[in-house]
């Protein structure tokens, strides 16, 4: 029957895909996932700059930790949102449309602003396209009542083995609160694409990534497939200790990012908490509706592509596509005769600071400026600037 059909073609395409991505990684494939040609199907009407929203879809778990007066048991409520938002991050796609998807690759100066209203207040997001060669994406998601404010960046760079294609993130994440005025400096984790073969790709984690905090305690979280401990999937087991002394453990975490983990009390050998992603309430985010968008908001600007990729019009998508993509290099054209650059609108370039080397030495984190066209700041100045007549760019 049609479904039957559907599959075949569908099958045709991935192993077309598959060929073809193999082929790239062989003829030097420059480690930038725009360029490559995902089969229609696999394409998502999102862009890329939206994932940012996924830091912060439970905004409680996000603020708690400014109401912990304990220094260790804030690190530990850090750690536990961090943990809390690897399901939305990472599956949340592959459970909402079955698979993981191929984002749009956002434009220079794409924003995606929005809020979370709820018992934790509002929590606001801004999200900025901060250079398109290499993709990065910068972000600020903050709530002024619990005064909590995350902000990072991220890249990807991605390479290609024989079943899959593997994904390092460029970039960090640093999440303050006011009250205490601590920094924590988070390191993205690695990841792959599974299940290619069968068409159904979904991603997994590996390495390991850190969270170090300015009142100097550390955590690890070390990310494997098949968990050595369960054997099951998205495994993942957690430690933080005091900073340098990696054996004197505090609290332990171990479980599954996108099921249930348990929190222990290494020193009381108790169980102080478990928590499931899955049936934790996310809440929302609100964005403006579109006509009241600004024409670098995200979902207006790729409002017609998104409109025939739900159609399965691959040819409207082309053309759509082609319009914004052209309009982009006009307008570098036009920056480079006038010796100008785009200015980004919400974020700078700066040189690292005193607290963030500090922490960073202490996880042998690096900076790699240089594979993300610097390193990315929220700019508060700009924030606060009046907008520029022909930047009318918000509602
Ligand atoms: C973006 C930053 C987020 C976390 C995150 C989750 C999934 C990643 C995505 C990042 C980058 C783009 C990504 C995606 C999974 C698949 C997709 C690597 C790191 C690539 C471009 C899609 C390749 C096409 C296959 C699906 C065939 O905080």
């Amino acid at each position: 029957g049609e479904a039957a059909g559907v599959a075949a073609a569908n099958k045709g395409s991935w192993s077309s895909f598959l060929k073809y991505s193999l082929d790239q990684s062989i003829a030097s494939f420059s480690g930038d996932l725009s360029s490559l040609t995902a089969p229609p199907f696999i394409l998502s009407s999102t862009s890329l700059v939206e994932y940012s929203s996924y830091w912060a879809e439970h905004p409680s778990i996000l603020v708690a930790p400014a109401s912990e007066p304990d220094p260790a048991k804030r690190a530990l409520l850090v750690l536990k949102w961090f943990l809390s938002t690897l399901k939305q991050q990472y599956s949340s796609r592959n459970e909402k449309l079955g698979s993981e998807k191929k984002p749009l690759n956002p434009f220079l100066g794409e924003l995606f602003l929005g809020k979370w209203e709820d018992e934790a207040g509002t929590t606001e997001l801004i999200s900025e396209q901060v250079s398109h060669h290499p993709p990065v994406t910068a972000y600020t998601i903050w709530n002024q009542k619990h005064g909590v404010r995350l902000q990072g960046y991220n890249g990807q760079k991605a390479s290609f083995s024989m079943r899959t294609i593997h994904v390092k993130q460029i970039g960090h994440a640093i999440y303050h609160i006011d009250a205490y005025n601590e920094d924590y400096l988070i390191t993205l984790p690695s990841l792959h694409i599974e299940g290619l073969v069968y068409g159904a790709p979904y991603v997994e984690l590996n390495t390991r990534t850190f969270i170090q905090s300015s009142s100097g305690y550390t955590s690890k979280i070390s990310y494997s497939g098949k968990g050595w401990v369960s054997g099951k999937k998205n495994s993942f087991t957690a430690t933080l200790y005091p900073e340098g002394k990696e054996k004197d453990i505090l609290y332990s975490i171990e479980g599954q990012w996108n099921d249930t983990f348990t929190i222990h009390d290494v020193k009381s050998k108790t169980e102080l908490d478990s928590y499931s992603p899955k049936t934790s309430q996310v809440t929302p985010l609100t964005i403006a509706p579109l006509d009241q968008q600004g024409e670098l908001e995200s979902r207006r600007a790729w409002r017609a592509v998104a409109e025939a990729i739900g159609n399965g019009d691959m040819e409207t998508t082309g053309t759509e596509k082609s319009k914004i993509e052209n309009a982009q290099r006009e307008l570098r054209k036009q920056e480079k005769d006038e010796g100008k650059e785009w200015e980004r609108r919400y974020f700078s370039r700066v040189e690292a600071d005193e607290m963030f080397g500090r922490l960073a030495e202490r996880v042998g984190y690096q900076v790699e400026a240089d594979k993300t066209g610097g390193l990315w700041r929220w700019d508060e100045a700009k924030y606060q600037a009046p907008l520029k007549e022909d930047r009318k760019t918000e509602p």
